[in-house]
């Protein structure tokens, strides 16, 4: 290198062929130009140079390419160019009238994280054709600077200098935008990034996220350098592994996988920045999004979407479930007639089955969740729905991208808090995070189907539950407008939501899905909520009364003894009035006593300390304790419901937890229905308050979420309760 080209800036050409590199190249370095050979190889290399105020510039035209990939000559010679010699700036030239296809090479260039300015050329012929371009937003998209040229009449090569001028004198002041390859192979290219890292060569030479992308596209050229470097064998194996780790769980070539989600971030951008009058070419996808992600009609599509998968876990699940509920209590019926009344029976059928059996009864209507979640979002539905919540989500000061988080919430927070990753900015994040926990979450679903089931027809059901999801989002957007408004005040930051192509869900993919959140549910019954069960049993049967039988138990025993000696007398018929008030008279008396007794123990005291608290929202004291458990699972207030109404109820073990509810006299639709809407707004459970504080990094952001969905959840039930007994309901 002589001493004019250490002084001076040396710029690269990159783009299409005919996209106007040459006519650029030829106004930029005019007669002062050279021609030569790449080393190594009889293509063809352009150089030349120019002064413009003080400063020396290098040009070289580097080959016209479609792509960077190693299939050809010249998209090796342009890509190593770009990776070795690290030009200071490279000016992608794109053909305005061809934006998407000229983009792909664009974002390539943009992953190999070289200084950028992009040259929108050819704006002329584009809009002759009817198409036109937000450059500004182009650029602000992107994280990079672009500049329109026409360089067939030597127009902008002046702002192109200056702009290029700028980008070497001054750090990069927009963030950068990434492509994001969907969630399987995201996990692949970190987990390979994470070698590359370890790799002192290799991390010298490439940039990593660059090198494992290239390595999941199988670069023969790449995959070559890597094994020829010092422990590299390891990392080209671990890349194979990836591959295959990829095409198994798509069903799909990872190369493909990464060019479709690549065209899908393109034809996003592309939705965003190009207006045309006239539309051509169109593919089956962009039918489908005509409709889907139509302005009008995409948000009731959306609404009917989810109304359609929620109303299918509701009835498609039912008879499964009760078929569960069936086998848990003939278990317990079995279990309590060999055990006797025992404290050994009461744990297992009051606490263990009570509690656990509950829950897992439940399994069908999740799994159903998870099917309905999984084939939307792998048919790649949700990067619709975030599109079409854009102009929505704008307005609450957060973008479409949010959306999806919240929609993967509606299985469980804890992934969803995880996906707010592929939010850039720090606060559109911290939003997002904060809101998420409102999302009616899988662990809901089991306390909205028993109370439904209790309190409401079948024929509403459905209903009432799509009515507290669509709540649970208009918490959020209203509290993403609260937060937006008071605590992080900000210019909202733009970027592209990719519309990658629909696809046909992988039938692997989607078990795969289910299977993770079944086997996680049932885990949960089987550790969390068993423990907790216990631990509930324990708190609700002790201390124990071993004064003797007090009067209630003599006047309870001699019922019982009335009606043994009646259904064996044959002249009593078991329907006389004299039965019946019978029975109705044992029927209060055991309530009582089962009342008396919950509030003699460890749980009723702590109950009957807070429940003054929740009067004004109407719970009871049973009420009031099956919620203090569902800041460790939500799922454990129908395990909580189960243990209360299941101990010293002499009849329980033949009656479904349902039943024996809808018998309280001290629960109603209203109280059902503030109870459902308690569990879907108040605390995150323990395991989302985890996440919270290893997303943020901080114990404020989990702290601050307890605090204000606590207060949200009671200020809301107050509400509706109040109301709903102004209006008479449930009195
Ligand atoms: C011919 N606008 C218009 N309208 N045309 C442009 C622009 C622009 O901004 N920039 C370039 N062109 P190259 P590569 C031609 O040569 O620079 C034209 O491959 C012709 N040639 O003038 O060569 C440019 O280096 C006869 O057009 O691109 C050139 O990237 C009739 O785009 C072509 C009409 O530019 C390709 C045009 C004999």
């Amino acid at each position: 290198m002589n001493r004019y080209q250490e002084e001076c800036i040396t710029l690269a050409l990159a783009g299409n062929p005919n996209s106007g590199k040459t006519s650029i190249f030829n106004n930029l370095t005019g007669a002062k130009q050279h021609v030569g050979n790449w080393p190594g190889v009889t293509v063809e290399k352009k150089e030349g140079t120019f002064s413009r105020d003080g400063h020396n510039f290098r040009v070289v035209d580097l080959p016209g390419t479609y792509s960077l990939t190693a299939y050809s000559m010249d998209e090796v010679i342009a890509r190593d160019f770009i990776m070795s010699e690290k030009p200071d700036v490279v000016v992608s030239i794109l053909d305005a009238s061809n934006l998407e296809r000229n983009l792909y090479l664009a974002v390539q260039i943009l992953e190999l994280n070289a200084n950028i300015v992009i040259a929108l050329n050819m704006i002329d012929t584009a809009e002759t054709m009817g198409i036109k371009i937000d450059a500004q937003y182009l650029s602000e998209l992107l994280g990079v600077p672009v500049v329109a040229t026409v360089a067939s009449r030597n127009n902008g090569m002046d702002r192109l200098v200056a702009t290029v001028l700028d980008t070497t004198r001054g750090v990069r002041d927009k963030k950068r935008i990434q492509v994001y390859y969907g969630k399987e192979t995201e996990k692949e290219i970190e987990r390979l990034v994470g070698k590359i890292e370890n790799n002192a060569e290799l991390k010298e030479r490439y940039v990593p996220r660059w090198l494992a992308i290239k390595l999941i596209e199988n670069d023969s050229n790449i995959i070559e350098n890597v094994r020829a470097a010092k422990n590299g064998n390891d990392i080209a194996d671990d890349a194979e592994f990836a591959r295959g780790n990829i095409r198994s769980t798509l069903g799909e070539d990872p190369e493909i996988v990464i060019a479709d989600m690549r065209y899908g971030f393109i034809s996003g951008l592309c939705r965003e920045v190009v207006s045309r009058t006239n539309i051509d070419r169109r593919t089956a996808s962009d039918r489908a999004d005509a409709v889907l992600a139509n302005r009008v009609l995409g948000f009731p599509i959306f609404l009917g979407l989810m109304w359609l998968t929620f109303q299918l876990t509701f009835t498609i699940g039912t008879p499964p479930m009760e078929w569960l509920g069936a086998l848990f209590n003939w278990m317990s019926v079995i279990l309590s007639q060999a055990l006797g009344d025992t404290l050994l029976s009461s744990l297992i059928v009051d606490g263990v089955i009570g509690g656990v059996g509950g829950v897992v009864s439940f399994l069908p209507n999740i799994l159903l969740l998870f099917l309905g979640i999984s084939l939307l979002e792998d048919s790649g539905y949700m990067a619709r729905a975030a599109f079409i919540m854009d102009r929505i989500m704008h307005r609450i000061g957060l973008h479409g991208k949010s959306f999806i988080p919240m929609v993967i919430g509606f299985g469980c927070n804890v992934p969803a808090i995880m996906a707010t990753r592929t939010l850039d900015n720090p606060k559109d994040r911290l939003i997002t995070i904060l809101i998420t926990p409102l999302m009616s979450c899988g662990a809901r679903l089991p306390v909205y189907i028993l109370l439904t089931g209790a309190f409401f027809s079948p024929a509403v059901s459905g209903h009432i539950i799509f009515s507290l999801y669509l709540i649970g989002i208009l918490m959020a957007v209203i509290m993403a407008k609260v937060f937006r408004r008071f605590l992080f005040q900000g210019e909202l930051t733009p970027f592209v939501m990719e519309l990658p192509p629909y696809r046909i869900p992988t039938l692997k993919s989607v078990l795969l899905h289910i299977w993770e959140r079944a086997w996680m549910y049932v885990k949960k019954a089987g550790t969390i909520i068993l423990a907790i069960s216990v631990i509930v049993w324990f708190l609700m049967t002790f201390p124990r009364n071993f004064d003797g039988k007090n009067e209630l138990q003599v006047k309870i025993e001699s019922t019982h003894a009335q009606i043994a000696a009646m259904t064996g007398n044959s002249e009593t018929p078991a329907a006389s009035p004299e039965f019946t008030e019978l029975q109705t008279r044992l029927e209060q008396l055991e309530g009582r006593m089962a009342r008396e007794s919950l509030e003699k123990s460890f749980a009723g005291k702590i109950g009957s300390f807070i429940e003054p608290a929740f009067r004004p929202i109407g719970f009871d004291l049973k009420a009031t304790i099956s919620i203090i458990p569902a800041f460790l699972a939500k799922e454990l207030v129908v395990s909580t419901l189960g243990t209360v109404y299941s101990i010293g109820d002499a009849d329980a073990k033949s009656k479904t937890l349902r039943e024996r509810i809808r018998k309280d006299p001290n629960f109603n639709p209203l109280t059902a229905y503030v109870l459902m809407l308690f569990t879907l707004l108040t605390v995150p459970c323990v395991a989302t308050i985890g996440i919270i504080k290893k997303e943020t990094n901080s114990w404020i952001w989990p702290a601050f979420s307890v605090a204000y969905q606590s207060t949200l959840a009671w200020t809301v039930c107050f509400i509706v309760y109040q109301t709903g007994r102004l209006l008479g309901i449930g009195i």
